[in-house]
């Protein structure tokens, strides 16, 4: 008896949780936001479609994760997270280099990059928030955007349907 009290329990809880969880995500979608920028930024900003439209496009070939060689299209994370005021370059110095990018996806899947991977004046690398692939608009099963590591071995970081980016301070 106390056993299936108990299951009871636990399912009118995972209920109620999914269905705020879902409600969250709706809510952010009816705003039309894309994606939440938020931490230790100078500006926690919410973006939408339109915001990300003004930033330089850049297309990258890339192996996917079936090793098939693909065309991501989408806007620099760099390019993204200076709209917050996230400083780089000769600013990206001292105790700014204990600062970090977590990337977070709709299904709780996290990431961690260093912000001198993100910048230019520390390397040539180019790490893709991606809209399109092969054209197209990405899937709902891996956007509306995706990060995208193209030089990368592993696809580990590729952190599919982005939700939130974060900076954090390493203690
Ligand atoms: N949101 C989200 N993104 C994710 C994952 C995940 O579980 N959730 N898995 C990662 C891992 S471990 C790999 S190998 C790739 C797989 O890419 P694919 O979905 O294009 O096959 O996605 C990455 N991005
Ligand atoms: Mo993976």
């Amino acid at each position: 008896m106390n056993g299936i009290i108990r299951r009871l329990c636990l399912l009118i809880l995972l209920t109620l949780s999914s269905q705020a969880f879902a409600q969250g995500q709706a809510a952010t979608q009816a705003a039309g936001a894309l994606v939440s920028i938020g931490g230790e930024v100078e500006r926690p900003l919410k973006l939408t479609a339109a915001d990300l439209a003004k930033l330089p496009r850049r297309t990258v070939s890339a192996k996917d994760h079936d090793g098939k060689e693909t065309s991501f299209e989408g806007v620099e994370l760099g390019e993204v997270l200076k709209l917050a005021g996230v400083k780089f370059g000769e600013a990206l110095r001292g105790k700014s280099l204990a600062l970090f990018l977590v990337v977070d996806a709709s299904d709780g899947y996290r990431a961690v990059f260093a912000l001198p991977e993100l910048d230019h004046a520390f390397t040539d690398r180019v790490i893709l928030l991606a809209d399109r692939r092969d054209g197209k608009a990405l899937p709902a099963t891996e956007g509306p955007l995706r990060v995208v590591v193209p030089d990368e071995k592993r696809q580990g970081r590729w952190v599919r349907q982005v939700i939130t980016l974060t900076i954090r301070r390493a203690d």
